[in-house]
């Protein structure tokens, strides 16, 4: 029975995980990308070449690039964004001509993923990341001092807010500031507050419906220069998936997923399944969603995060917290011997814990976590597997 092909992120050659490490932890393949091309700039095949050619050496295979990231004037629709979308459209022939066929993008406006708290200690003395929505509030509102941020909050949040910045020390402001705003791993860009408000700015007039528009134009010219050489372009969701700093969200729930789908049916149009993005909104019925868009699911993001009543949350361990992980690996063992492939995924983030906790780590994605995450994700897969092959007899 198909399973699914595991993989890793890998940052690159200064990654203090190293392909060995990956390999070791049973991986065929790594997830990577050229982050030293500027975004916006055509990925070249000789770039690409010399990438794909050190993973290879390892012993491993180059399965999903993640990011080839959408540079902020085609998600605003400014400045030179035609000629954004030709260096996009290049670089997905670019890619397919090395033989590398799955590309991951996101349309979050300004940040990539974001969290507040990169050394949550948990319990049993690890360390996750988190995003308090106090925090949050405190620094758009009251250290940004974004102009009508209240507007966007109950008043009680603002107290809360307000109480929580009158517990922090200078340092942990500055600390929260750049957990914020300097760029998570993988993100592209890194602010200033200046630069980051001025950024902002660029999104004023566009709401959802403008910047839902403005993704599906994208993919009109994409996906038929996807279609053409063979290459799935799947789309990571919202994370967390609800506005943050006033802007427009438009692949947070099933409803966003579906438009996308609708609006522009080529083969190309695909998804990344990542269950700790989505699973962050009770809304969302993840194995439902496996089952609605197993067609499109290409590439999958496996991670739980546990909610409280706030709206606070942190990345639990893979098998615990809110996400149904039993359901949502089962849906994925249906949906791959229904479409007769595996689709590759990777243990997203993990827990700071063991040695890792006295090495410096890129947050999410030391070795060890990830490692106990691949473990017991691997294990529950093959559980169901064999579950399954014995209900059939
Ligand atoms: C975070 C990652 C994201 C993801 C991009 C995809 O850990 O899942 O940064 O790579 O949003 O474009």
């Amino acid at each position: 029975m198909l399973k699914m092909t595991q993989t890793m992120r890998w940052f690159g050659p200064n990654d203090p995980v190293s392909l060995s490490d990956i390999k070791q932890a049973g991986c065929t393949g790594v997830v990577t990308a050229l982050h030293h091309i500027p975004n916006g700039q055509v990925w070249t095949v000789e770039e690409i070449t010399t990438r794909k050619r050190i993973i290879e050496e390892a012993g491993l295979a180059w399965d999903v690039v993640e990011s080839v990231p959408v540079h902020e004037d085609i998600k605003t629709q400014k400045g030179d964004y035609h000629t954004y979308i030709k260096h996009y459209q290049q670089s997905l022939r670019n890619l397919a001509a090395c033989g590398i066929k799955t590309v991951t993008y996101n349309f979050m406006p300004v940040l990539d993923w974001t969290r507040t708290d990169l050394s949550y200690t948990c319990e049993d003395g690890s360390k996750a990341l988190r995003f308090e929505k106090s925090a949050m509030i405190a620094f758009d509102a009251l250290i940004l001092k974004r102009p009508n941020a209240e507007a966007d909050y109950t008043p009680e949040e603002l107290e809360k807010a307000q109480a929580k910045l009158v517990s922090m020390t200078d340092d942990e402001k500055q600390l929260l500031q750049r957990n914020i705003i300097a760029g998570l791993p993988g993100s592209e860009e890194s602010f200033t507050l200046e630069k980051f408000q001025a950024a902002l700015d660029t999104y004023e007039g566009i709401t959802a419906e403008v910047l839902q528009q403005n993704l599906i134009f994208f993919l009109q010219q994409v996906t038929p220069v996807a279609d053409a050489v063979g290459v799935k372009l799947v789309i990571h969701p919202d994370d967390p998936p609800y506005a943050i700093f006033g802007l427009p969200r438009v692949v947070s729930t099933a409803a966003h997923v579906q438009a996308l789908f609708d609006a522009v049916p080529n083969e190309s149009n695909g998804l990344c399944f990542c269950t700790g993005s989505f699973g962050v909104r009770a809304d969302n019925d993840l194995p439902a969603m496996v089952l609605q868009f197993g067609e499109r699911i290409n590439f999958v993001h496996l991670r739980s995060t546990q909610r409280d009543e706030e709206g606070n949350f942190y990345e639990a361990n893979h098998l615990e917290g809110n996400v149904n992980m039993y359901g949502v690996v089962k849906a994925l063992v249906q949906v791959m011997q229904g479409r007769q492939l595996s689709i590759p995924m990777r243990p997203d983030h993990g827990h700071q814990m063991l040695d890792d906790l006295k090495k410096k780590t890129n947050p999410g994605y030391s070795a060890i976590g990830r490692l106990r995450g691949l473990a017991e994700l691997r294990g529950l897969e093959l559980g169901i597997v064999c579950s399954m092959l014995e209900n059939w007899g």
